[in-house]
């Protein structure tokens, strides 16, 4: 997982969370399109034969780090919008989202939702070849999900 500075931990927080509770192997790091385009393109380049299976980039405002991130690998990069201060997080959707065909990045929600999602959706594509039971851990998570919602609201 990558992210363009420490002030989108509040948002991508959610999918380690999420990662950590599928016990899905993963790494964490601040790599910047803009601030730091050099660690960029040697972490997106060499991912792959690192053994990566799966990129998660989470980035705000004009949030170029998954498009680029996709534009150096051909692995699957799941990219967040994270909520900006100024425009809400459309920025950051809008500029996630709108791929030229031929590059694509499989866009999330903004913000906790979306980094949640995110990360369910990296483990949906590992569970694909998985032989730890990552499938039976995310039936699992589902069906805790399912479980916690009541019938009906307290009041
Ligand atoms: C983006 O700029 C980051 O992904 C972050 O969402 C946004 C603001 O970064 P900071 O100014 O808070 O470091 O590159």
């Amino acid at each position: 997982m990558i992210m363009g500075s420490q002030s989108d931990w509040e948002t991508m927080r959610h999918a380690v969370a999420v990662l950590e509770a599928l016990d899905v192997a993963h790494e964490v790091r601040i790599v910047s399109a803009h601030r730091t385009p050099d660690r960029l393109a040697e972490y997106a380049r060499t991912a792959a034969a690192r053994g990566l299976s799966v990129i998660i980039a989470g980035a705000g405002g004009a949030a170029h780090l998954p498009g680029m991130c996709a534009a150096w690998t051909i692995l699957p990069v799941l990219g967040v919008p994270v909520e900006s201060h100024a425009l809400k997080g459309m920025d950051s959707l809008l500029s996630i989202v709108q791929m030229p065909g031929g590059v694509p990045v499989g866009t999330l929600a903004i913000g906790k939702a979306g980094a949640i999602n995110a990360a369910l959706m990296a483990a949906s594509i590992l569970a694909l070849n998985d032989n730890t039971g990552l499938s039976s851990r995310l039936s699992a998570w589902r069906q805790a999900q399912t479980d916690a919602v009541a019938n009906s609201p307290s009041r």
